[in-house]
């Protein structure tokens, strides 16, 4: 039977670099020889996918009360943790997934206002043993995130999605949060200053996942 593979996840508020970051640990890891899973949430199955499109886009035409939007993240994540993270794992696979429960946590617990310790059941029931090895926390000042994401999507033509559309002060709440998320875990969680080069970040990434691999 193959060794277990690691999990880890990138977490962080709007525009801090994930999905940049992500994708450059991928490359790395694939160039030491490793087998690596990218994943993303919401989303990364096709049932995922299809809640991500109603969470985003508000493609079933009707507000999403706060309730039904903690269930629908936790019911894309249980289809993604049961059909994509655990089969990976167990084949020996890196698994990297850009946001995971914590991202429950922070935006509905922290941002929306819920209970934390709600939100950590929820998240329990849907990741099952699908415990991440390292969660690396991208942190970034809340204004500076979203001069990132303006430019970006002047870049591409698209406008701010959903949550994007919150106020201010949800997302500051939602960084605060990340950072109590962190207090509270110390061993799983890393912090890294997203506000620096890309290169620089990624250099941080490297060497934590290498310790977690033990290299
Ligand atoms: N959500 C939730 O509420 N509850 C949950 O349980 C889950 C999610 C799982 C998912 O959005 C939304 O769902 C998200 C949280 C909520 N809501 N919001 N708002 P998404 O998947 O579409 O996007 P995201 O996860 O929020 O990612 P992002 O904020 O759009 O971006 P990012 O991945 O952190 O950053 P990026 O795409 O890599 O970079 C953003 C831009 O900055 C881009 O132009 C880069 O070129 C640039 N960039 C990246 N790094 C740097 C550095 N170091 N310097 C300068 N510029 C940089």
């Amino acid at each position: 039977m193959a060794e277990r593979g690691i999990f880890v996840t990138l977490e962080g508020p709007e525009g801090s670099g994930k999905t940049t970051q992500a994708r450059l640990l991928c490359d790395r890891l694939e160039a030491a020889g490793r087998e690596v899973l990218y994943t993303r949430e919401p989303g990364g199955t096709p049932t995922g996918e299809a809640i991500r499109n109603i969470l985003q886009h508000d493609e079933a035409g009707e507000d999403i009360c706060k309730e039904t939007e903690v269930l629908l993240f936790a019911a894309s994540r249980a289809q993604l943790v049961r059909h994509v993270i655990l089969p990976a794992l167990e084949s020996g696979k890196c698994v990297i997934c850009d946001r995971f429960a914590d991202s429950t946590t922070a935006y509905q617990g922290f941002g929306r206002g819920f209970s934390v310790e709600q939100m950590l059941a929820i998240n329990s029931f849907a990741i099952g043993p699908a415990i991440p090895d390292v969660t690396v926390l991208l942190d970034l000042d809340v204004s500076a995130g979203f001069t990132r994401l303006k430019e970006r999507h002047e870049k591409n033509g698209q406008s701010p999605d959903r949550i994007e559309r919150e106020a201010m002060e949800f997302h500051q709440r939602v960084r605060d949060g990340y950072l109590k998320l962190a207090e509270r875990w110390p061993d799983r969680f890393r912090i890294l200053n997203a506000d620096r080069p890309v290169d620089l970040v990624s250099e941080d990434i490297w060497e934590i996942v290498g310790n977690v691999l033990g290299r």
